[in-house]
């Protein structure tokens, strides 16, 4: 009776795993069916992560445009200074929920796609690389697509794990939703099931129909874990978040703005001159790199303000905070995290009670991007100087 018993048992154990493993096996292929309306795939080549942000919402933009799955890429991290002193393919989820992007549009990461659908369907000898032929002038037979000349083009594709067959051409099309047509009519996806390309199929920085794409684009458990438990132990609500971007390199690249040549449009500064180049506001030094008196006034204004009761500084050089401690004779609290990974950063400025960024980096538009979506008030250094200032102008 027991032996009974336990054989029904074990039975019944058998056929719930048996259930459990074919609704997997299920769900895993469905995960993984292959498209035939095609793919995207892209190097995130240009710039550090706020350019490859900007950049994948374009990317994004332009895939759903196609009607084709975006195989979205890991991030380049360049650590050069730090180990392991190279690039780094960091996969999207491990900053972003990938899941989060399919309520907008089909993806797939990279990496599962090289795994799981290419061996069948993209085999090595059919891989073809699509560019402009203006790119293709670069190469030594002035045909071929450069999509491994390189860093970081060729320790990205290495670290896909392609090689390259052949080169398909275009020119006279643009990424817009104006040449849709065209893309379509050129590279119909039985011919053509999968587009790769050298770079971002988007342009820089995002263009403002595409800024709101940014709602899909969600912080992993992971980071924001992490994230709560650094605001929650080193700062005291209300908190003003600011981005001081103010390294060598970007002394230098603010250096452009001296000859008057650039005009408003440089870099990310649409998100705060305005797109339209006809109405753009000027776009002074101060708003790309603030100096110190700028900074201090910045910061008294919105900590006054908001009534902050600490201070939160990411930056890419020297955080001030002693300048800025002594602003306030202590009664306000100074931190910088200066963290290992500079989306920590980006989360902690993302969830501050005001922020104040940098207009011309990519990396405060993130911040501010992600601000927007939820209602929360940013200002730019440089742009509330002369001007009574309220919370909802400057969002
Ligand atoms: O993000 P990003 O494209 O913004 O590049 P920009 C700047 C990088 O510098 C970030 C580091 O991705 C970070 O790695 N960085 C800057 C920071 N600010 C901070 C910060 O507050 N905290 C931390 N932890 N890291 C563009 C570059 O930068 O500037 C281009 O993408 C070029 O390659 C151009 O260098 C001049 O738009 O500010």
């Amino acid at each position: 009776m027991a032996v009974r018993q336990q054989t029904n048992q074990l039975l019944i154990l058998i056929c719930f795993l048996s259930v459990l493993l074919r609704q997997t096996c299920r769900s895993f292929a469905a995960e993984l069916e292959w498209d035939e309306s095609g793919y995207v795939l892209y190097c995130p080549c240009m710039g550090r992560f706020g350019n490859q942000a900007d950049h994948f919402l374009g990317s994004l933009a332009f895939a759903k445009m196609l009607n084709r799955t975006l195989a979205v890429p890991p991030w380049i991290v360049y650590r050069h200074h730090t180990p392991p002193y190279t690039n780094v393919h960091v996969a999207y989820s491990q900053f972003f929920q990938l899941e989060a992007l399919s309520a907008y549009h089909r993806v797939v990461s990279l990496e599962d796609f090289m795994e799981k659908l290419a061996p069948r369907h993209w085999p090595p000898g059919q891989r073809n690389a699509y560019c402009f032929e203006t790119a293709a002038q670069r190469s030594p037979d002035k045909k071929s697509c450069p999509m491994k000349d390189g860093n970081p083009f060729g320790p990205f594709w290495d670290y896909v794990g392609v090689e390259f067959d052949m080169s398909v051409l275009f020119g006279g099309i643009s990424f817009s939703a104006y040449h849709q047509p065209q893309w379509m009519k050129r590279f119909p996806p039985s011919e053509h099931p999968v587009l790769a390309m050298p770079g971002a199929p988007a342009q820089f920085p995002v263009i403002e129909e595409h800024v709101g794409l940014q709602r899909y684009v969600v912080w992993s458990d992971k980071m924001a874990e992490e994230g709560e438990e650094h605001i929650a132990s080193l700062l005291t609500r209300p908190y003003v978040g600011i981005h001081l971007r103010i390294g060598v390199d970007w002394q230098n690249a603010c250096k452009l703005l001296k000859s008057g040549d650039a005009g408003p449009h440089f870099m990310a500064s649409p998100q705060c001159v305005g797109y339209n180049r006809q109405t753009a506001r000027p776009l002074t030094m101060t708003m790309c790199l603030p100096d110190l008196a700028e900074i201090r006034r910045a910061i008294r204004l919105w900590v006054k303000k908001t009534s902050a009761r600490s201070v939160y500084i990411a930056t890419d050089s020297d955080s001030h905070s002693s300048d800025v401690e002594k602003l306030f004779k202590g009664e306000v609290k100074v931190v910088t995290l200066q963290p290992d990974s500079a989306q920590m950063d980006l989360y902690i400025l993302g969830r501050a009670d005001h922020f104040i960024g940098n207009c011309v980096s990519s990396f405060s538009a993130f911040v501010k991007r992600e601000r927007d979506i939820h209602g929360l008030p940013s200002s730019f250094f440089g742009m509330d100087k002369s001007r009574k200032v309220n919370h909802k102008e400057e969002l």
